[in-house]
Order: C-alpha cells, then structure tokens, then sequence
C-alpha cells in the first residue's frame, strides 16, 4: 500500500507533463500565423492549429503587428516613420511602407545640378555633345553643309543652329551692267560708262532713289560695265525682314536708277546656298555671297 500511493502520488505530476494538464496549460486562439495569404490561429505554446480565414488580400507575415490578415503595411507615413526612421514615407497607392527618394529634375539638361544632390547625366545622343555653359544637348559632331541640318538651320562650326535671328556676314563681290540704259541709250553723258554702286536697303515701302537709309552701300567703282568689289557688311536676318538691292550709277548730281532685286524674305535656300546671283536686264549679273557670322 505504501509503495502504491508513493506510486500515485509521484504519478500525478508526472501525469501532468505528458498528457491533459500539459494541453491546459497552453491557451488556444492566442495568436496567429500567417502563411501563403492564409492566417492559422496559434496556441500560447506556439504550435499552429486550425486555419483562421482566408486572407483575401495576402497577408503580411514579415510583421508581426499586421500578421493576421492585414494587407497594408502602413496606412500613415508616420507608421512608416515610426517603424523604420524619418525618411520613410507610406506609399499609399500600395500601403507599402518606402524610402523617400528625391526625384532628379533632369529633363532636358545634360549636366548642372539635378536637385538632390547630384548631377543631372550626360544622356544626349550619340554624335551629340552636352554644352557645359547651356547643359543643352547639342549637334556638335555632325555638320559639314548647311544641309546636313534641318529645314530651318545652317551648319555654324559644325553645329546646326536656327538661320534667322543671328548675323550673317554679306559679301559684294561683283556687278556687271548693260550697255545701254532703260531709255537705250548711254549711262552717261557723251557715251559714257557707269558708275555703280550696290545698296542695301530693309523694309521698305518703295525703291529708294538714293543711298540714303541704306543698311549698306558699296562704294562706287567709275565708269565700267564690270565692277568688282569684295566689299563686305555685317547684319542680323530675320524671317520678317524684307531686303531690298538696288543698284545706282553715280551721277554728278543724283544717283541713276539702274535696277533693283527684292527678297521677302531672304529665303532658306537662299541661305542654306551661301548667297545669291542676280541676272537682270541692266544690272545684268550681281554676285552677292551670304555666309553666317561664326
Ligand atoms: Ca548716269
Ligand atoms: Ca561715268
């Protein structure tokens, strides 16, 4: 008897560690675990029973506060602060928890400062070059003619830029004159020749008769038929401009009207040519070159 209930007595803790007091002692329903968008329910001991639900959202297992059946992460950036740091934001459209990126400001530069810190890259096409001082993406490697660039451009030291709006260099090189005047008969009195000289005039409302209010005028080679000039000026073309050439003989007293030439505007082709050759009835030929100040 005595061994019996020394026997029993010993039995009942003994009894307790391996069987019912043992599942009493661990609380169900304590927690839950979430695998593969399904949440269990957990015991207190941590083993894993039933499944709870079927998370419709997935859930999140990595984090423990939003374990069961939570599909955001974060509903506030400040979540998002207190769980990782300052710079942390909740992306709202994904409630996904992000760090603060700075968005470059880089479109259209090529260098210069990009707002967060850094550079904006050199990302201009091949055979184009980034302009250090304009961080503009340029042409430089290309153009060897005026066609190589487009429509409205001209190859200025291998770079295409817009034609109207910048100065071109004009060059006068020669004027031939006809024989004989408008009326048939000699330029000058007693049978003499010409005194030509070339104007250049902008925007006017009717042919001018002298050189007055010229841009430009040549200065006047005495009595030929054939004068050669090279002389040469400077000014800016405009789309808008209307020019006007006019040729004189310089008389004693006044300026003899020999002919004139208008353009309106000078035109692409003009331009992208490289100037002009004007053949009339009395200024017979005018060689005029029109290349871009570099
Ligand atoms: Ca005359
Ligand atoms: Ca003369």
């Amino acid at each position: 008897m005595r061994y019996s209930l020394i026997l029993l007595l010993s039995c009942v803790p003994f009894l307790s560690l391996i069987g019912g007091c043992a599942v009493e002692d661990c609380e169900p329903e304590a927690d839950t675990y979430c695998d593969e968008g399904v949440s269990y329910w957990v015991d207190s001991c941590g083993d894993i029973g039933l499944k709870k639900e079927d998370c419709l959202y997935g859930c999140l297992a990595l984090l423990d506060d939003h374990s069961d059946c939570d599909p955001w992460e974060c509903r506030t950036s400040n979540e998002c602060m207190d769980l990782y740091g300052g710079d942390w934001f909740c992306d709202l459209t994904v409630h996904i928890c992000k760090k603060e990126t700075c968005a470059p400001q880089c479109t259209g530069w090529c260098c210069g400062a990009d707002g967060c810190g850094g550079t904006c890259p050199d990302d201009c096409p091949v055979g184009w070059d980034c302009n250090m001082s304009t961080c503009q993406c340029e042409d430089l490697s290309g153009c060897t003619t005026h066609d190589d660039c487009g429509p409205n451009d001209i190859c200025v030291n291998a770079g295409c830029e817009a034609a109207y709006g910048r100065e071109f260099w004009f060059t006068v090189e020669t004027a031939d004159v006809s024989q004989y005047d408008q009326n048939g008969a000699a330029w000058d009195v007693g049978g003499g020749m010409p005194d030509p000289r070339i104007c250049f005039y902008l925007n006017q409302s009717s042919v001018p008769i002298s050189p007055t209010g010229a841009e430009f005028c040549t200065s006047t080679v005495d009595d030929t038929f054939t004068a050669t000039y090279n002389e040469e000026f400077r000014d800016s073309i405009f789309a808008s401009d209307a020019w006007l050439v006019v040729a004189f003989d310089e008389d004693l007293t006044d300026w003899e009207y020999i002919e004139h030439y208008e353009f309106d505007p000078i035109s692409m082709d003009l331009l992208k040519g490289g100037g002009f050759v004007f053949e009339g009835d009395y200024l017979t030929q005018l060689v005029v070159t029109i290349d871009p100040v570099e």
